[in-house]
């Protein structure tokens, strides 16, 4: 493989589901019983808020009962070896990959410990229950609601993962289903550029026929092999 510089680390659920947290597709799926279009989606939060904000809140306390897990930990200390570029960019809400030591990370579908003020657009570091109508520390309005990108939004840092990719010598994708937009896309635009794709998952994903290298099985065993593979060639 041609010397690699840049890399671009796409994680999706999967990366999560061994330290315990469901992911949103699979059997018993993450939604608590609850369709999609009733708790993610800014409809619901204006239909329902306290159903949404209770939704948010259970996921966000959940959060102290779990641990990172091996496959969270080899991406922290690739990202800790790497000499060249490297965005792990998460469209997982849990804080798992900061709490491995992952820096060098985005989380492009918002953070369950985050506030997001409806009025001032401020966001804010939140890690108890949030409920409906509560003052935004900065503007003062009723308006601080979860801090998570519905469908129908824009993700977070679009421009700068645009960037990320188009300069990708390798483009990783780990524990996701390709059922979401535009995050399911990013694989089209890397080899658009010219970078190499590589797709782990526990199952082929609705976007493996663009990766050139699918490996299949859980992340917690593929993902530390695969890191000292990458250190060892670095
Ligand atoms: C936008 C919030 C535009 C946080 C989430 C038709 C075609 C194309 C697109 C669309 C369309 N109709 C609508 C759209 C757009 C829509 C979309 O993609 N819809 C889909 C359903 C068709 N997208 C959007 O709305 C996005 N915004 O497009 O904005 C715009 C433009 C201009 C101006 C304004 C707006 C916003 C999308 C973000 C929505 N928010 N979550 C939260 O509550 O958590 S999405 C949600 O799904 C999570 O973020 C999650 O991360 C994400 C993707 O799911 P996965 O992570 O892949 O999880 P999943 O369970 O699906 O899969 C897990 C995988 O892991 C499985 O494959 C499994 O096999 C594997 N696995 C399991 N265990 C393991 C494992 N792998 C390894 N090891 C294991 N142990």
């Amino acid at each position: 493989m041609a010397r690699l510089r840049n890399l671009v680390i796409l994680t999706g659920a999967g990366v999560s589901a061994e330290s315990g947290i469901a992911t949103f597709r699979g059997p018993g799926g993450l939604w608590e019983g609850h369709r999609v279009e009733d708790v993610c989606t800014p409809e619901a939060l204006a239909r329902d808020p306290a159903l949404v904000h209770r939704f948010y809140d259970l996921r966000r306390a959940a959060l102290d009962t779990v641990e990172p897990n091996a496959a969270h930990h080899a991406l922290a200390r690739l990202d800790a070896a790497w000499p060249g570029d490297l965005l792990i960019v998460t469209q997982n809400v849990d804080d798992l990959h900061e709490r491995a030591g992952a820096s060098r990370l985005l989380h492009m579908h918002g953070e369950l410990r985050s506030a997001l003020c409806a009025a001032c657009g401020i966001r804010e570091g939140w890690a108890e229950a949030l409920p409906p109508e509560t003052e935004c520390p900065n503007c003062g309005m009723l308006a601080l609601r979860p801090d998570i990108v519905f469908f129908g939004e824009m993700p977070y840092q679009m421009e700068r993962i645009e960037a990320a990719l188009a300069a990708a010598d390798l483009f990783v994708s780990i524990g996701t289903s390709g059922a979401v937009y535009p995050a399911a896309g990013f694989v089209q635009t890397a080899r658009h550029y010219g970078a190499a794709t590589l797709e782990m998952n526990l199952e082929p994903s609705g976007g493996s026929h663009w990766f050139e290298e699918s490996r299949m099985g859980p992340a917690g065993a593929l993902v530390p092999a695969w890191v000292e593979e990458l250190l060892a060639g670095a």
